[in-house]
């Protein structure tokens, strides 16, 4: 049996890996940080039924701590890698760039060190997988592929760009079997809720059910090339199955204004978004990414990856799982009123 462990678990793509490998038959060890509350929503589904997992478990480590990256290594043997841990948010990374730095961009070679170490005792060669991202391209000409130069536009994606080439650093440098996938937005019904795409799904179903009537947004013109999380979440595996290390575009090649998504989310609920979006200057960037659209031709090819999942579909997935929420929330509320 396979063992995987994945960074990030408690996370929108750590959730959806787990279920893909779990459905696989792997082992999966999940790496969690401690906090003061504890972040396993996404996963605690995976323990009843239909899944009633006895092949996951869940152990205490941080990619701000080397010596536990090396002591879950030796201690749980894993065949793959999944680097999915990081403080992913991009507005959040200009108020916290050191933070990002250390986690986002450090914490990818903590981890390749880690991983470096435990092959020159074992001889294991542990398959690596490095979530890279589209906000790399920053503002690279459009459409972006693997050929086109990064272009940075925030800490994180600078931080992004530096785990990227300590990961094909490693690759060539020790022979490590180690792959970018360089992941456009990929969205879902697990979304974060301070991404943009999940802010409007929660906020126009609670609008929709009257819990709310105003929603606060930033640039509405930036265009993002948005899919669907669980079909991203199988291009990670499928890059890890080749015969030999590579990195990757993970893309729909269609590309949307958060105008766009808006619209789609405000009209699938009969609502004028006109009426209820207000601009707060809070959510601009000091820089911004204003256009991402990728090109997934070579992960076509060469992994028989394509999205599946259109962005329309995508806003019917969220918006019934949002208005299912706000429903939920609004019979609590009438019951404690009662
Ligand atoms: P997410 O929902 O924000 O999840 C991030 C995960 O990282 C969480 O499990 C979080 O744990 C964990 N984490 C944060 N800091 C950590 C630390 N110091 N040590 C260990 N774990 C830590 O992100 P996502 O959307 O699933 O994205 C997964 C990865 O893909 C991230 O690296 C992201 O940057 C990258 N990416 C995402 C997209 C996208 O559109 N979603 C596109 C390209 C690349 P807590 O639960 O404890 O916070
Ligand atoms: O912003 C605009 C904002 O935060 C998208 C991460 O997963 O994908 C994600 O990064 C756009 C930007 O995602 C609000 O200015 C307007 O242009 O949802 P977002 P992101 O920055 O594209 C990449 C690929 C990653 O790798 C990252 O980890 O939406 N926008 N108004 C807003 N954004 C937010 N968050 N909130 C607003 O109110």
């Amino acid at each position: 049996m396979k063992k995987a462990l994945i960074t990030g678990i408690t996370g929108q793509d750590g959730s959806f890996l787990a279920e893909l490998l779990l459905e696989k038959g792997y082992e999966v060890y999940g790496v969690v940080r401690r906090s003061s509350t504890i972040p396993k929503s996404r996963i605690e589904h995976l323990y009843i039924e239909p899944h009633n997992s006895t092949k996951l478990f869940l152990e205490y480590g941080d990619l701000s701590d080397g010596s536990s990256l090396r002591h879950l290594l030796s201690k749980i043997q894993p065949d793959e890698v999944y680097n999915l841990a990081a403080q992913s948010h991009v507005r959040i990374s200009f108020d916290q760039p050191e933070y990002t730095n250390d986690v986002t961009g450090m914490g990818v070679l903590r981890l390749l060190e880690a991983l470096k170490e435990y092959k020159s005792y074992t001889k294991k060669d542990v398959k690596f997988y490095q979530a890279s991202s589209s906000e790399m391209f920053g503002d690279a000409p459009a459409p972006q592929n693997e050929l086109t130069p990064f272009r940075p536009r925030s800490p994180y994606a600078i931080a992004k760009v530096s785990g990227y080439w300590h990961t094909i650093n490693y690759r060539e440098a020790y022979g490590m079997f180690c792959c970018n996938g360089i992941l456009f937005n990929h969205e879902s019904e697990r979304r974060g809720e301070n991404f943009v795409t999940r802010k409007i799904t929660l906020a126009a179903s609670r609008i929709k059910v009257g819990l709310q009537d105003k929603l606060f947004l930033g640039n509405l013109d930036a265009k993002r090339d948005w899919g669907y999380a669980k079909d991203y979440v199988e291009a990670m595996w499928l890059m890890l199955q080749q015969d030999k290390p590579d990195d990757y575009v993970i893309a729909t090649g269609e590309t949307y204004s958060i105008k766009d998504f808006l619209s789609a989310v405000f009209e699938e609920l009969d609502l004028d978004w006109g009426k209820y979006v207000e601009i707060d200057s809070y959510y601009y960037r000091p820089t911004e990414v204003n256009l991402l659209l990728g090109d997934a031709s070579k992960a076509e090819k060469k992994l028989n990856w394509k999205a599946k999942t259109k962005l329309n579909d995508l806003v019917k997935i969220m918006v019934k799982n949002d208005l299912l929420l706000a429903k939920q929330e609004l019979h609590n509320k009438s019951f404690k009123n009662e």
